[in-house]
């Protein structure tokens, strides 16, 4: 069976960007390639690369995984897991690291970010993080892999490797591609648009989570920084935070820019704000409540082990048969 891989990184309250960018993309593809299997996870060896709050990771990983089902991912399609959970994530990471190149991790940008982001004592872990990534996807031979545009540049580099190791040892990994929104593939931050919307910006202003009440989501929009010329035009050089704005219309009302240009072509940016606003809330509201509800059954847990297992029994195969490849341990009759 065909697979699609993915995962968040439980790093904080799930903003829009987050959502639009991903999760909401995730929901759509369940529903759309029913030939596909999905496995869905909580990337929490990821989240460790920086230093955290242990019992406030423990709380977002939770939280984490109520969001996917309150969002609608379906366990019968998805296994739905905690990385951490699938040892396999772990050897992947070792085996993929001895195929990596210094050099090539020395080039991403989101290495570089974020390592300036750091005082000092930036981790190994945090260095090699996007070849963790690439494990957790080459390690179920996902075909597509749904990301935010922000990953681009981990998606060739697990693209890269996947190559490399083919060309070394003979085909033993599906080369994966990756799968941006049409609409939505960056959310810019609310306050500064020329940047991402972000879990880790410490600007409560710049974002909206999911689980926001609806009158935090309206000022958020309603004071969301635009430009003075009065225009519903997408524009991202010159007018980001209208075109942030149209992007997150875009992405929950489906319309392409040139249909939310036309329909707001006499209207100020009022007006178009309080559109937003209400597409936001009118698409988050349901979210809201069945998140409530999942939480309230006690059904997380089950869900997650039942994930865990059916990822585990596909991914231990995988590696078996990579260190077999690779010579590693003895060989078996
Ligand atoms: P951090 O800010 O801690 O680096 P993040 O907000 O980027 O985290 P991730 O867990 O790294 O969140 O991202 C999860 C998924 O959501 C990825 O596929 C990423 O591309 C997507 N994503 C995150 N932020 C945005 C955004 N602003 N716009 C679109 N997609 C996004
Ligand atoms: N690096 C990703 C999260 C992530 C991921 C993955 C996404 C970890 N492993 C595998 C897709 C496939 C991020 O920060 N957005």
């Amino acid at each position: 069976m065909k697979t699609i891989v993915s995962g968040i990184q439980p790093t904080g309250s799930i903003n829009v960007g987050t959502y639009l960018g991903s999760i909401r993309n995730f929901v759509a593809l369940q529903d759309a390639m029913p030939e596909h299997h999905f496995y869905i996870f909580i990337a929490d060896m990821h989240a460790i690369t920086v230093q955290r709050d242990r019992l406030e990771l423990r709380k977002t990983i939770k939280e984490l995984a109520a969001i996917y089902l309150a969002c609608g991912l379906n366990p019968e399609r998805v296994s739905l897991f905690i990385q951490s959970e699938v040892i396999a994530h772990a050897q992947m990471a070792h085996l993929l690291e001895c195929h990596a190149y210094i050099g090539e991790l020395e080039r991403m940008t989101q290495f570089k970010e974020k390592a300036r982001a750091q005082e000092s004592g930036v981790s190994v872990g945090l260095f090699t993080y996007p070849v963790l990534m690439a494990g957790d996807i080459l390690l179920y031979d996902a075909e597509y892999v749904p990301v935010g545009d922000d990953q681009k540049q981990h998606l060739e580099l697990t693209r890269d490797i996947a190559i490399r190791m083919n060309n070394r040892y003979g085909e033993c990994l599906r080369v994966p591609k990756p799968l941006f929104p049409k609409i939505g593939a960056r959310i810019m931050s609310l306050t500064e648009p020329t940047k991402k919307m972000s879990k880790s910006d410490t600007n409560v202003k710049s974002k909206i989570h999911l689980l926001d009440d609806d009158a935090i989501i309206r000022k958020r929009i309603m004071s969301a920084v635009t430009d003075s010329e009065g225009v519903v035009r997408f524009d991202k050089d010159n007018k980001p935070g209208i075109s942030n704005l149209m992007a997150i219309y875009g992405a929950v009302t489906n319309l392409e820019y040139e249909a939310i240009e036309n329909a707001f072509k006499d209207a100020d940016y009022q007006t178009f704000k309080k559109a937003v606003a209400d597409a936001l809330v009118g698409e988050i509201a349901p979210i809201k409540a069945r998140y409530k509800a999942i939480v309230e059954s006690g059904q997380v847990d089950e869900i997650l082990d039942e994930g865990a297992e059916q990822a585990r029994r596909l991914a231990q195969k995988k590696i078996a048969k990579l260190y077999h490849k690779v010579g590693l341990g003895r060989k078996r009759k």
